[in-house]
């Protein structure tokens, strides 16, 4: 991964953020809050690189051999499946979202919700006409990457059908977040307990998750179906805990590749897998299906509690019932 330039700032009377290069020259917005916590995202793929709380520390994984050239996909921080998650469909992988180069969106229409921050920027990707031809459909998808008074990460993403043939389309979805952790084998799920799941590794046979929390001792990568909003992340080692917060996105994959998998992706260190756990939102079960002039959106919020017996925030029910 190569050097990178010094930022141009852009300060919009909402939003303010810098512009500059990163690695291979691609662009990049940094976005910072006053309280400290930063964050980066590559416009090749719309792509988070990097969230960082106001002590500086990196909460994403971002794999020491990720490859910042098209059209390979970025290995780690947030990529974008869509508009299909891995093989479910005709096109490559993930859908090519995370392979496209998505630009800054000056004018966007009126946001949903007040965003508390300034340090927000607005994306857009549409369609090229090579995209069309592999899938047949005109869209806008705008993705609004926000920082928080308390250093949330928001990602909300809004996708409109503007078809002109009248025709609907389907897709699927995910926020393919790559969350940085001290140790895989210390680390917890809560939120998944009794739930359903299509295990990949199992040719997508459906099984029920068991009572406790989720923990890793090999290679997990499964689709959890109809998932709550919220999902902790327990971090021991960091006493950290990740709260995962999403709407319109039902479903979310767990996916750890483990020791032989890490060794095959040229793009990935062969110790890396104990440093990283994706937690995805996603929507996948259900495709979601837009008729032209409707608009989806899908909102990701991630946070950080310190997790202590003495805050009480190690008892995950705690943090998953909490506000
Ligand atoms: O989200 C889990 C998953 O679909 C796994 O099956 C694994 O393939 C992973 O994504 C990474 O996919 P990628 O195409 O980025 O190599």
């Amino acid at each position: 991964m190569s050097t990178e330039k010094t930022p141009s700032s852009v300060s919009s009377s909402s939003s303010n953020y810098e512009v500059c290069k990163g690695f291979n020259g691609l662009d990049k917005v940094l976005l910072r809050d006053a309280r400290g916590s930063s964050a980066e995202v590559y416009l090749y793929g719309g792509h988070v690189t990097s969230w960082k709380n106001d002590q500086a520390e990196e909460l994403l994984f971002l794999s020491s051999k990720a490859i910042f050239k098209p059209p390979k996909a970025i290995r780690g921080g947030i990529p974008i499946c869509f508009p299909q998650f891995a093989n479910l469909g005709t096109l490559d992988s993930h859908g090519f979202a995370r392979n496209r180069f998505w630009t800054i969106d000056d004018n966007p229409p009126p946001f949903p919700t007040n965003t508390l921050s300034k340090a927000y920027v607005d994306l857009i990707l549409k369609p090229s006409e090579d995209d069309i031809k592999i899938w047949p459909h005109s869209f806008e998808f705008r993705l609004r990457v926000a920082l928080g008074p308390g250093g949330e990460l928001m990602l909300t993403s809004r996708i409109r059908n503007t078809n002109i043939d009248g025709k609907p389309f389907s897709f699927t979805f995910a926020y393919h977040t790559y969350f940085s952790v001290s140790d895989i084998s210390e680390v917890r799920v809560e939120g998944l307990e009794t739930l359903d799941y299509l295990d990949n590794l199992q040719k997508k046979e459906r099984f029920t998750e068991q009572g406790d929390a989720l923990t890793f001792e090999s290679e997990v990568d499964r689709i959890y179906l109809s998932t709550p909003t919220k999902i902790a992340i327990l971090d021991h080692e960091k006493k950290r805990t990740f709260v995962l917060r999403k709407d319109g996105l039902p479903d979310s994959v767990v996916w750890n590749p483990w020791d032989k998998k890490a060794k095959a992706m040229t793009d990935f260190g062969d110790d890396e897998y104990k440093h990283m756990l994706c937690v995805e939102a996603a929507a996948i079960e259900n495709p979601i299906t837009l008729k032209p002039g409707e608009e989806w959106k899908g909102r990701l919020e991630l946070s950080t509690v310190p997790s202590s017996y003495f805050s009480g925030q190690l008892d995950p029910q705690r943090v998953i019932q909490g506000s």
